[in-house]
């Protein structure tokens, strides 16, 4: 049986290219900054995010963590989504590893923060408030549809930190969806940010890592945290090298990713007991709701699985299919199939 997986766009494996460059790396002792090919691999993601410098680090939670650390001490708060990976999905690192104290504000659907609500909790200088250091913005929004949050939204948050003297982190995991979806260069999406970080192992389809961004006053101190983090990596450029390659091969092509989400949306629509908000469908990430006489969320999964079919189930009655290099529009109308068939087993 064919396997079709929409879990996630982590599952997808190295292209060809990218195996022939990392047979062909170049390498040297990274923690010496002497491995070419990620000294190349950093200057090209400077670039490409319109930072002064960069740093490669093993995973997207490392890479916040790295900027979490970097821009807050002990005791320090910081402001973010409701609905953020890294209050989610990243441990609660911050706390654990940084002693930072983290302060939700609730994410409107489309992945903002609405900005009044970011300043009302700004604190005052008070003895008995953590002080607040940081805001944190998610680009794409994965949580929330995978929305991307354009450059006047950036420009808005970035004014309000500036304001009170704080510093804006994003977490652009999936900077180039949102880039390729809006039509404008992630550098511009990434103007407003002191921070900002994405990853190669997601519809970039590298193996492994992701890139810190920023000042370079900022990057030398973030090495030093990725050192004391273990994230020294030594050859490291066996990895860099498909990081080169994703940056340049496969940043374009991402919008056949969205091009296939939009059309597994529009067909998941027309089925009895699927619901989900066109409008919202803007990148990789579909979200839908199943109907209450459908199974839950995990069984339903459960039955797309033994069809050959992968999703995620993200909550009660709530599934994440996310399309990436590997899915093609074949794959998206045999998925719809098999959609319909096991709706109708189980309920409609
Ligand atoms: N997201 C993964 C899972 O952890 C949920 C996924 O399948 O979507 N920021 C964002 C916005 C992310 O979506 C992810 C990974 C990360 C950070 C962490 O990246 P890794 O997994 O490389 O540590």
């Amino acid at each position: 049986m064919r396997r079709i997986d929409l879990r996630s766009d982590t599952v997808t494996l190295p292209t060809d290219s990218m195996r022939r460059a990392i047979a062909e790396a170049e390498l040297g002792d990274d923690v010496f900054g002497e491995d070419p090919t990620v000294n190349r691999l950093e200057e090209r993601a400077a670039e490409l995010s319109g930072k002064e410098a960069a740093l490669f680090v093993a995973s997207g939670t490392m890479a916040n963590l790295v900027c979490e650390l970097t821009h807050c001490g002990r005791g320090d708060e910081m402001i973010l989504g409701d609905q953020s990976h890294i209050l989610h999905y990243e441990q609660g690192g911050c706390a654990a590893l940084g002693g930072i104290h983290p302060r939700a504000v609730r994410n409107l659907p489309d992945g903002t923060l609405p900005l009044d609500e970011v300043e009302a909790v700004v604190r005052d200088d008070n003895v008995h408030f953590p002080r607040t250091k940081l805001v944190v913005v998610e680009n794409t929004h994965n949580r929330c549809n995978g929305m991307p949050l354009d450059a006047a939204y950036m420009a808005g948050i970035g004014s309000l930190v500036r304001r009170f003297g704080l510093k804006l982190h994003v977490d652009g995991a999936r900077i180039f969806n949102a880039a390729v979806a809006l039509g404008v260069p992630a550098a511009e999406l990434a103007s407003e940010a002191d921070s900002i970080v994405f990853c190669l192992s997601k519809g970039l389809a590298a193996p492994a890592g992701a890139l810190v961004c920023g000042p370079s006053d900022f990057i030398a101190e973030a090495r030093r945290n990725r050192k004391i983090l273990g994230g020294g990596m030594r050859q490291a450029g066996v990895l860099a090298a498909a990081g080169l390659v994703a940056l340049d091969e496969m940043i374009d092509r991402l919008a056949e990713d969205h091009a296939n989400a939009r059309r597994l949306a529009e067909g998941l629509c027309e089925i009895p007991g699927v619901v989900i908000d066109l409008s919202f469908v803007k990148t990789n990430i579909v979200f839908m709701d199943l109907a209450e006489n459908l199974p839950d969320a995990p069984e339903f999964a459960s039955m797309l699985a033994a069809e050959g079919l992968l999703i995620l189930p993200l909550g009660p009655g709530k599934l994440r299919a996310v399309t990436h290099y590997r899915i093609t529009s074949e794959d998206i109308e045999e998925a719809l199939v098999v959609f319909k068939r096991v709706c109708s087993l189980a309920g409609n």
